[in-house]
């Protein structure tokens, strides 16, 4: 048997690699449902998931909430801020093996250490991009994207690319480009942004019309800089309407859309869908996730949820079955996504050994393969494309047809009601459509 672990230690002894046992196991560390290679209507179940685990959270965030520190004890946070990098990038490749997720995501700073010397902080990210390249040679991982930390800095604390001061703006592209190279040098398939303090709190001291053309530019020149460069995927602009900022320019789906379009960059940047930051803008998950594929603009998820009691975003990790059913419906609708699942979301604090990060990650992974199967059963088996079809039926021949397409003017559409009597009263039946998500969720 090859080796579970990089390096010189094993960081989570006594787990070995996931495997699939199916409905009737209790074994908390199995998978249940998801079998990376059973097939679902001609692709693996792992081709169609794509999961990723992502490295903010998973092996950088200890559980520490605004109220007190982390509770979690992270073996590989040992010495200086390197040595932690270094064992961090075992521990988290040791992670991805065993766990199966065939992807992964980074920051800048959550791979390598930050720095306040321009140079340092490039070398520190270079070494470990090194290591990181690696690992993913000796174990088969993939980077589905990268991203740069613009919003932890306080130099960033009125924006990056919309900041009103020039000088920051410059600054915010030193870290830009250094992750932009880092993903490409590391095969990553595609770049993030998304847009932490670029918002504002006042209006009163605020030129969003500026700040918004400025982000434009910033963002155009991204793109220009890694095309150049052989990024070959997708720039992704994740979504969110608040926090950390009052009010953030990147709100939501609809938003984001008209954006891209305004400035012409819809065809480089695509949508990076997060299910709590849909909930944030008042959606749902499924909601924001049909804007952008409407759009033709979506390109990834974030899969987490928030919590229906409270107002932020906690990044929960994903078991609402409604939720993953939802979201699959949409991306099979559209064919698949070039993107993938990740997993930003975080084990609760009080979740405190080291096998609740596994626990956490095979209910993510299991929530989604049974939406994957529920999604399946009902675009093929049910009746559910042909309840949804007839629902529009008057617009696929006829009058209907005629004004589809553009062919009638309003005086014409009006006359064609003259007469006619009024309009047939149709039962949405929504109850059915419920019903029918029910009985293949239970089948
Ligand atoms: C924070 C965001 C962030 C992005 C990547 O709310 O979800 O983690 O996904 O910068
Ligand atoms: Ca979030
Ligand atoms: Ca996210």
């Amino acid at each position: 048997m090859t080796s579970l672990f990089i390096g010189a230690k094993e960081y989570f002894p006594g787990i070995g690699r996931i495997g699939f046992e199916g409905r009737e196991s209790d074994n908390p560390l199995a998978f249940k449902v998801y079998d990376a290679n059973r097939v679902i209507g001609g692709k693996t179940m792992a081709e169609h998931l794509r999961f990723a685990t992502c490295y903010w959270h998973t092996f950088g965030n200890a559980g520490h909430d605004p109220f007190g520190p982390g509770t979690r004890r992270f073996p590989w946070e040992s010495g200086s801020p390197m040595a932690t990098a270094e064992a961090k990038v075992d521990a988290a490749f040791e992670f991805f093996t065993k766990l199966g997720t065939p992807f992964w995501c980074f920051h800048d700073i959550d791979l390598a250490p930050d720095a306040e010397d321009i140079g340092e902080y490039e070398r520190n990210l270079k070494h470990m991009v090194g290591l990181a390249k690696q690992r993913q040679d000796a174990t088969g991982m993939k980077l589905l994207w990268g991203t740069a930390n613009l919003f932890s800095h306080p130099r960033y604390m009125n924006g990056a690319g919309t900041n009103p001061d020039f000088a920051v703006v410059s600054r915010a592209a030193i870290q830009v480009k250094a992750a932009l190279e880092a993903t490409v040098e590391l095969g990553g398939e595609h770049y993030v942004f998304w847009g932490g303090r670029e918002g504002y709190s006042s209006l009163h001291n605020t030129d969003m019309k500026r700040e918004l053309e400025n982000f434009a530019r910033f963002l155009a020149a991204a793109r220009d800089h890694g095309r150049s460069i052989g990024l070959k995927g997708n720039f992704l602009i994740e979504p969110k309407p608040m926090e950390p900022m009052n009010h953030q320019y990147d709100f939501d789906s609809a938003t984001v859309a008209g954006f891209l379009r305004q400035h012409g960059l819809e065809k480089d940047f695509k949508l990076n869908i997060e299910a709590n930051h849909a909930t944030l803008a008042g959606h749902t998950f499924q909601h924001d996730l049909q804007v952008a594929s409407d759009a033709g603009l979506l390109g990834s998820i974030d899969a987490n949820r928030g919590n229906p009691q409270n107002g932020w975003d906690t990044d929960q990790f994903p078991t609402d079955l409604y939720d993953t059913i939802g979201a699959m419906l949409v991306v099979l609708r559209q064919g698949g996504l070039e993107g993938g699942l990740n997993f930003d979301a975080k084990p609760r604090r009080e979740s405190t050994d080291m096998q609740d990060l596994f626990i956490a990650h095979i209910g993510g992974m299991d929530a989604f393969a049974r939406g994957l199967e529920v999604a399946h059963g009902l675009l093929t088996t049910s009746p559910l494309e042909q309840w949804r079809q007839q629902r529009y039926a008057s617009f696929d021949g006829g009058n209907g047809k005629a004004f589809a397409e553009g062919r009638l003017d309003l005086a014409a559409i009006a006359d064609l009601a003259r007469g006619a009597g009024e309009p047939a009263q149709t039962s949405g039946r929504q109850e059915a459509y419920e019903n029918l998500v029910n009985q293949y969720l239970l089948r």
